[in-house]
């Protein structure tokens, strides 16, 4: 019989994500509690994950970090459904993953280390200030593109470019960052978010 895959992390941690991919697909799966205090320092876990980062997985032979590239292979190898079916929509897939990495992503941990997670003394009110600031733009583009859109970002199905967009967007939502004007982003947050899977990572996120 098949090993399950481990997952390296925390769920309060960018593992959360995995969690939700793990969960959507009923993948078999165990968590190996390692957090970024410790967990991440030791040389047991460097040798999984040179970057000394969570999350990071491993399924047989193979180890990934990444974890919205984590979340691409979850989906491609165990995900019914949440992987499209059409390559111009795995194209898609690729886009909005490679977006929330690069456009959404940092400009929203620059106001969250600056906002909640340094301590107070370590953090600076003008970069959370721009950091909120700048957000808008992505979730603007969010919000015109659900304008446009069906249900979820490719259309009328979920699939793991919601997951991967929503995963970080449940970030900013779970720390208060107001999303009052971006209201379809709102709306099609809460639909992402009350996925019984979604739920079920949330459980062990929101308990922690
Ligand atoms: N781009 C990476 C970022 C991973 C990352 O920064 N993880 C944090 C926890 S959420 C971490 O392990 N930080 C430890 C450190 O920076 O020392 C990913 O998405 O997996």
């Amino acid at each position: 019989m098949a090993e399950p895959v481990t997952i390296y992390g925390i769920p309060r941690s960018r593992a959360f994500r995995n969690l939700w991919a793990a969960e959507e697909v009923r993948l078999d799966y165990v968590l190996e509690p390692t957090d970024f205090a410790t967990g991440v320092k030791s040389s047991a876990f460097q040798a999984l994950n040179p970057n000394a980062k969570i999350p990071a997985l491993k399924d047989g032979d193979l180890v990934l970090w990444e974890s919205l590239a984590i979340n691409l292979y979850i989906a491609r190898k165990y995900g019914e459904g949440l992987w499209p079916e059409k390559v111009e929509d795995e194209g898609r897939v690729f886009m909005w993953t490679l977006w929330t990495a690069t456009e959404l992503e940092p400009i929203q941990m620059q106001w969250a280390y600056n906002s909640f997670i340094r301590p107070p003394d370590q953090r600076d009110p003008a970069l959370a200030a721009a950091g909120a600031e700048g957000m808008k733009k992505p979730y603007g583009v969010l919000e015109a593109t659900l304008a446009k859109a069906g249900r979820y970002l490719l259309g009328k199905d979920f699939t793991v470019a919601d997951l991967n967009v929503a995963s970080v967007a449940y970030s900013a939502w779970f720390n208060k960052y107001d999303l009052s004007p971006f209201p379809k982003v709102k709306a099609w947050l809460d639909l992402c978010l009350e996925r019984p899977a979604a739920r079920r990572a949330r459980n062990m996120r929101e308990a922690a």
